[in-house]
């Protein structure tokens, strides 16, 4: 087992990561930007190092920093936490080159699921089920108005290395297309700099469905259920909930059964999130996660896995502690997202905290690096906590955030509480019966509500 791992990260994940650690008995060096200094987890770490100037490019994003930092202080693994550098691949090649073990999957797997073409030829070959659409990346010399009819309108094209929603324009007709194609092309080749584009089938009002998988590096590959993360705005994601309320117990071992297979196929190891579009009872793959995510602790508290010491244990070459027999699936769980941010116009609201108090008792989990009189730093994204709630059902489990919603407070800076606490007594949202669109559209409809 590791004796000290860094920290390639900041906020709440970093905290998350150090608290396994620090429970499995492993040092912690934490790598912080200079915005970051009196950060929680730089001050819960055994060691720390400033890697550089608060823009994310020169400091979480500075492979030869960290690697640095990683060198000096002699780490034996560096765990990239979400974003930055975490499906990074040639970062995962660096630390490895160092001496080092990336908490993470192969740098193989990373790319090959980073690329979203070849992450669906290989879901393709896998047995997984993805949107029907092209072959590959579209040629733009070939007869893509006929591909389009064989698929049937609408059509979506997507940015091959895309990911969050850029990159991705859809034709409704043969008279959109190729502007949708001109367009795409365009985004992608801005915000990836490869216009390469592939075309699906457009699914008008699917949930989104992720499935949680961890493999360890003695074959065993394990699934620990799905996250419905349908409650989205732009891209970002805001409520999510496991089990989904629109995935029955059947589906859920068919496709999980699925999933573990491909996964067992394809060698992977670590922690892994394979996300689907599901409609009229059908799952569609459209792209994998090569990394820990942000809502993981939902699936933690309906399971009662550690995932983090998980991904810790397998990235060190032990055995999952759990067969896929053992694994049950307790209640019900949901995340509230809660971003410094205004609940209205979604602006983001930097600034200190003024009051913090954080609700407790049964069942309620707040994952934050929060505390009164932090400056909340401009430079990076907006999500200063999370609120995770479990309860027998579902509906015990709502009843119980909205009972913790009324007991955080956060002063000194906006916050999506507001939006949450809305959420928690919507209609749509209670009955379960929502889609990827309907947050947006429900923004709408209070914000006309209100004007009214
Ligand atoms: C789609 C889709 C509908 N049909 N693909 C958005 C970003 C990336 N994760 C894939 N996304 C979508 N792909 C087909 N064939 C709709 C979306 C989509 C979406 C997906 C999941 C969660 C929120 C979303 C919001 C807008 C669009």
């Amino acid at each position: 087992m590791f004796q000290k791992i860094l920290i390639a990260n900041r906020g709440e994940i970093a905290l998350r990561i150090l608290r396994a650690c620090r429970e499995m008995g492993i040092q912690v060096v934490a790598v912080h930007s200079s915005a970051d200094g009196d950060a929680m987890h730089v001050r819960l770490a055994d060691e720390s190092v400033c890697i550089g100037p608060a823009p994310s490019r020169e400091s979480y994003l500075n492979m030869q920093a960290i690697l640095s930092a990683a060198d000096v202080c002699g780490v034996d693994a560096i765990h990239p936490g979400v974003g930055f550098l975490s499906e990074n691949a040639a970062f995962a090649e660096m630390v490895e080159e160092h001496g080092m073990k990336f908490i993470g999957p192969s740098p193989e797997h990373i790319r090959l699921m980073g690329d979203k073409i070849t992450a669906k030829e290989t879901a393709l070959e896998l047995g997984i089920p993805v949107v029907p659409g092209s072959d590959g990346a579209l040629d733009p010399q070939g007869d893509i108005d006929a591909l389009a009819e064989r698929i049937g309108y609408p059509v979506l094209i997507k940015a091959a290395s895309g990911g969050g929603g850029k990159g991705m324009k859809v034709a409704h007709s043969s008279a959109d297309l190729d502007e949708a194609l001109r367009l795409a092309r365009a985004e992608a080749k801005a915000c990836f700099g490869d216009d390469q584009v592939y075309m699906e089938k457009y699914l008008g009002r699917p949930r989104h469905i992720e499935v949680q998988v961890i493999a360890d590096s003695l074959g065993n590959v394990v699934h620990l259920g799905e996250r419905d993360c349908s409650l989205q705005r732009r891209h970002q994601k805001v409520w999510e909930e496991a089990p989904s309320p629109a995935v029955s117990s059947e589906a859920r071992a068919k496709l999980g059964g699925i999933v573990a297979k491909a996964m067992k196929k394809l060698g992977y190891r670590g922690v892994g999130t394979v996300e689907f579009l599901y409609e009229d009872g059908e799952f569609y793959f459209i792209e994998m996660n090569t990394r820990l995510q942000v809502e993981h602790p939902i699936t933690e508290m309906i399971t009662g896995i550690d995932l983090v010491r998980e991904q810790i244990r397998v990235a060190a070459g032990l055995p999952l502690s759990f067969r896929q027999d053992q694994v049950r699936f307790k209640g019900h769980a949901i995340e509230c997202r809660i971003n410094a941010e205004d609940a209205v116009t979604f602006i983001p609201s930097p600034g200190k905290i003024q009051d913090y108090h954080t609700p407790g008792g049964y069942g309620v989990r707040v994952d934050s690096h929060m505390y009164q009189g932090y400056q909340i730093p401009s430079h990076y994204d907006s999500l200063i906590a999370k609120l995770v709630v479990h309860g027998e059902t579902r509906d015990e489990c709502i009843q119980r955030a909205k009972r913790a919603l009324h007991e955080y407070v956060i002063t000194g800076i906006n916050t999506l509480l507001p939006l949450h606490r809305g959420l928690a007594d919507a209609e749509e949202v209670l009955s379960g019966e929502y889609d990827i669109h309907w947050l947006e559209k429900w923004l709408v409809w209070k914000t006309q509500q209100e004007a009214a």
